[in-house]
């Protein structure tokens, strides 16, 4: 008897999970073509379908970031040449800062970003369910079907970066450039050096951080990546100055930093 009513249970939680994944992305979706005037060419449904066909079916450690090129491919959106702002380890107020002010679009500002930020979603092996809990996770095997689909949108969203490109790094930590992040290992090689002019790095610091443009090493390994095509510029922007911009609209992005 336990074990019909934890299969029954299991499949009832199984179902339930997917049924409120669905209603979670359509909203969003809608939400998002509503709030950004609709592009025609986006469908929702059809959206919601070739994100599923990405996973379900596989098992939870089985899922190559290729899996989510027929997902990519069904979004369409305009590249926001020199707006779009990449960003690591600075995720909070990078958004923060975003929301308030179209001056910069994230990946997490368009529509495919948008639509799975903050998700967590995985299939099994040989079946038709979704699931939102008990995935395998960022850490436990490579080909988990979360961190793939950042890594393919990441690649696709830094192969259109066009014009003058910023990134935000935190110039409180040790390596505000690191080598393990999906902006150094993934974004970094994906630049087009010839539709893009210029990267620009935004280091945050907070009251008291010693760091410098000049003094860290990693931001050097950054600068001998790049394209030499590509102009490369960094700025110190104090957290206080972000946090300024964000609580008064009235100021300029452009004086921002
Ligand atoms: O590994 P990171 O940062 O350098 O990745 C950030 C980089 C950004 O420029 C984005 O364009 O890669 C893209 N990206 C996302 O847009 C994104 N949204 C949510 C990468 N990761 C993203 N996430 C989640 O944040 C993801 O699930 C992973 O756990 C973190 C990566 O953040 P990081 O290490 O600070």
């Amino acid at each position: 008897a336990t074990v019909i009513l934890a299969v029954t249970l299991g499949l009832t939680l199984g179902t339930t999970s997917s049924g409120s994944l669905k209603e979670t992305i359509i909203n969003r979706c809608n939400t998002y073509l509503k709030d950004n005037g609709a592009t025609s060419q986006n469908d929702c449904e059809k959206i919601w379908d070739s994100f599923t066909q990405a996973f379900v079916g596989k098992d939870t450690c089985d899922v190559p970031p290729d899996a989510y090129d027929s997902l990519i491919h069904s979004v369409s959106q305009e590249p926001a040449c020199n707006r779009m702002l990449f960003w690591s380890k600075t995720k909070e107020i990078v958004h923060a800062f975003t929301e308030k002010r179209s001056c910069y679009v994230t990946l997490e500002d368009t529509l495919l970003g948008f639509l799975l930020d903050g998700l967590t979603w995985c299939g099994k092996n040989e079946s038709q369910e979704i699931f939102t809990t008990e995935c395998s996770s960022w850490s436990d095997c490579v080909n988990n079907p979360v961190r793939s689909f950042w890594i393919q949108a990441s690649a696709a969203f830094a192969a259109s970066a066009c014009g003058d490109v910023s990134v935000m790094l935190n110039g409180a930590i040790d390596m505000p450039f690191n080598p393990t992040s999906i902006f150094a290992s993934v974004e970094v090689k994906n630049f087009n050096s010839s539709i893009m002019k210029s990267l620009t790095v935004l280091l945050v610091t907070k009251e008291g951080d010693v760091k410098t443009c000049e003094s860290d090493a990693s931001l050097k390994d950054l600068q001998n990546q790049l394209d030499p095509k590509l102009k490369y510029q960094c700025k110190i922007v104090p957290q206080s100055t972000i946090q300024t911009c964000i609580s008064q609209p009235q100021i300029a992005c452009d004086d921002c930093w």
